[in-house]
């Protein structure tokens, strides 16, 4: 069993070769970005076995995609190549440093991953791991690509457990309904990451984390980063004691879909799926159960760090670390990122790392 697959459209990226703005920068560096291939890439890192679904056009671009994802060591043997649309590219700038206010223009309209379908992806293949990565970008990129994450979402005997990043990106959406559909595909996940200030901006909620796990309460895990200051985690279920905390959203259920996938894989230590009957009217507890400070780095760009983070926390999930200790592993994986001008950086090796994650340090307080 594979450890992790992600789906998602990847592209090939243009990083500036100085600041400015992009009607001023004269040249690019070629480099590789893709928000769910950069999850399966940092886990290809951090020792897990991954896999990439996707597709790309039957040009050199694509040809650069597939090499460079499978040379992080992602089984790439599953990404369509398709002679009849284009790989999708785009160009961006370097920003501010302070924050995320670079530019960003994208070439994937019409590209061949947003002809991804149900039909048209081997989905025994795409549920073949232990987690499922997946986001909230596929779902803008054609009324096909949604549908495939609705069918991936769904109850489904095989379904694994699904991680999904709700990576708004309101330049891709079309219609006034994103929002709402990632809101819906969100309470479908069993594990959330989520920007409060994607939150804010998509769903209006301005009231902090507790806000955000009381408007999505079906996850077992709710990951609410938040930027420099850290994250904070809550989950249902059994908390960090390993007491039952409640019962309801164990492994997405109840949703109304008709609750939670009939069967489980094994060794996820994400605790939810442990066949515990569902007590009626338990209510999640919209306390966290874990926050962890962010590390203090030099930011050089932030793109790709919440993908760093959702790959360090799942790479601690799938250990079965404690909650803090996976917001650890995700601060640690995403400092590497924001400290590097690309969406992919060599994180710290996992001795290192544990030691880090552990550690009864202030930067941690
Ligand atoms: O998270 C980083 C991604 O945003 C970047 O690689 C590009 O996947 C991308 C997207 O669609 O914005």
């Amino acid at each position: 069993v594979v450890d992790v697959v992600a789906l998602g459209e990847s592209m090939v990226t243009f990083l500036p070769t100085r600041p400015g703005r992009l009607a001023d920068v004269p040249s690019f560096h070629r480099s590789i970005g893709g928000a769910e291939s950069n999850v399966a890439c940092a886990l290809a890192v951090a020792g897990h076995t991954t896999r990439w679904v996707s597709r790309v056009g039957a040009d050199g671009f694509g040809d650069h995609l597939v090499e460079a994802i499978g040379a992080y060591g992602v089984d790439v043997a599953y990404v369509r190549r398709d002679p009849s649309r284009p790989t999708g590219v785009y160009f961006r700038t370097a920003g501010d440093r302070a924050g995320d206010t670079h530019e960003v223009a994208y070439y994937r309209a019409g590209s061949a991953a947003s002809a991804m379908s149900p039909a048209g992806v081997d989905l025994d293949a795409v549920r073949a791991g232990r987690v499922l990565h997946l986001s909230g970008i596929t779902a803008a990129l054609s009324p096909d690509c949604l549908d495939l994450l609705r069918e991936l979402t769904a109850p489904h005997p095989n379904r694994p457990l699904i991680s999904f990043d709700v990576n708004h990106r309101p330049g891709l959406w079309g219609d006034a309904y994103g929002p709402e559909v990632l809101l819906d595909l969100a309470r479908g996940a069993d594990i959330v990451f989520v920007g409060e200030d994607e939150a804010e901006e998509a769903w209006g909620l301005t009231g902090g984390p507790t806000a955000i796990r009381e408007a999505l309460p079906e996850p077992g895990t709710l990951v609410v980063k938040q930027g420099r200051e850290g994250a904070v985690a809550f989950r249902a279920g059994r908390g960090q004691s390993g007491l039952p905390q409640c019962l309801k959203g164990l492994g997405g259920a109840p949703r109304g879909d008709g609750g939670p996938p009939a069967r489980a894989k094994p060794g996820v230590g994400e605790g939810g799926r442990d066949g515990t009957p569902q007590s009626p009217g338990c209510e999640t507890p919209p306390h966290p159960a874990a926050t962890a400070p962010a590390l203090k780095v030099d930011v050089v760009a932030t793109t790709g760090a919440g993908d760093a983070f959702a790959a360090g926390f799942l790479s601690a999930t799938l250990r079965g670390l404690p909650l803090t200790t996976r917001l650890r592993h995700g601060h640690l994986t995403a400092a590497a990122t924001l400290t590097a001008p690309g969406d992919l950086a060599t994180p710290p090796p996992r001795p290192l790392a544990d030691r880090l994650a552990a550690l009864d340090d202030p930067a941690w307080e």
